[in-house]
């Protein structure tokens, strides 16, 4: 297919600004020498970070991307603590993570919020990164892609073909993150096949052709070849191991 890969730091509630800038200049260093066009990189860091991290991008003309990990479903208002699309295309975030499981466990995100941000980050031309997948009991109970792809049905719910194209879907099985725990390539294929075919399904396969579709959970430069290497996995979603600058761009270099 025609997808570039997308290799994706998720840092979580990770780095401050200062260490924000020494990683994304040790990233920019490392990966200059290669011409890394052939994978897309991004980086999706805390709120506090963007500023930093649009400052040297934009400045450097790095290809580096980047994006935060939340978004708020509301324009502006009278929501303490909030940060929403405007603020963030302000500082030209490319991407916002969506419904990651940690904020659908600590912040009771369920499928009307999420369908609500997906539509709040499109309005504000920013890319979804849409994550979906199953618990442990669902996963023990062989339900794994009924689970997820119900999950994608209440995201894009009324989510039009033309930015549905544009988003980016990632399988985090639950019981794979942060545990070292990392699915099987075949049990990541089983699942991002499944997404595909759903979307073609909603959406066609013409555009279903063009998503993204990333495997995130213990993703680490030791296991990430295998998992690319299955047809419908376009890249990964990476927490722990981004942290640490020469491990991401060794899972960015997975061809190497
Ligand atoms: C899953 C993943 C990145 P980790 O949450 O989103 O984290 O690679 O630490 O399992």
């Amino acid at each position: 297919t025609s997808r570039t890969p997308l290799m994706a730091g998720n840092w979580k509630m990770n780095l401050n600004h200062l260490e924000a800038i020494a990683h994304v200049q040790k990233l920019a260093f490392a990966l200059a020498d290669k011409d890394y066009d052939a994978v897309e990189v991004a980086v999706l860091v805390p709120f506090t970070d963007l500023r930093s991290v649009q400052t040297l991008v934009d400045g450097d003309k790095l290809k580096i991307k980047y994006g935060s990990q939340d978004i708020s479903e509301h324009v502006s208002g009278a929501y303490t603590g909030e940060i929403s699309g405007p603020m963030l295309a302000k500082l030209k975030c490319a991407y916002a993570v969506i419904g990651h499981s940690e904020r659908r466990q600590y912040h009771g995100e369920n499928e009307e919020i999420v369908n609500a941000k997906v539509k709040a980050a499109f309005a504000h031309g920013i890319v979804p990164i849409l994550c979906i997948g199953e618990g442990l009991d669902v996963r023990k109970a062989g339900n794994q892609v009924a689970y997820t792809l119900a999950q994608l049905d209440g995201a894009l719910a009324d989510v039009p073909a033309e930015q549905a194209a544009t988003i980016v879907v990632a399988y985090e099985p639950v019981w794979a993150i942060g545990t070292g725990e990392v699915a099987t390539p075949e049990d990541a294929q089983e699942v991002c096949g499944a997404i595909r075919a759903r979307l073609s399904g909603l959406y066609g396969q013409e555009v279903a052709d063009k998503i993204r579709v990333l495997y995130g959970g213990s993703v680490k430069a030791g296991n990430v070849a295998a998992i690319m290497a299955q047809p419908d996995v376009d890249g990964s979603l990476v927490g722990g191991a981004s942290l640490d600058a020469d491990e991401f761009v060794r899972i960015v270099r997975f061809r190497d």
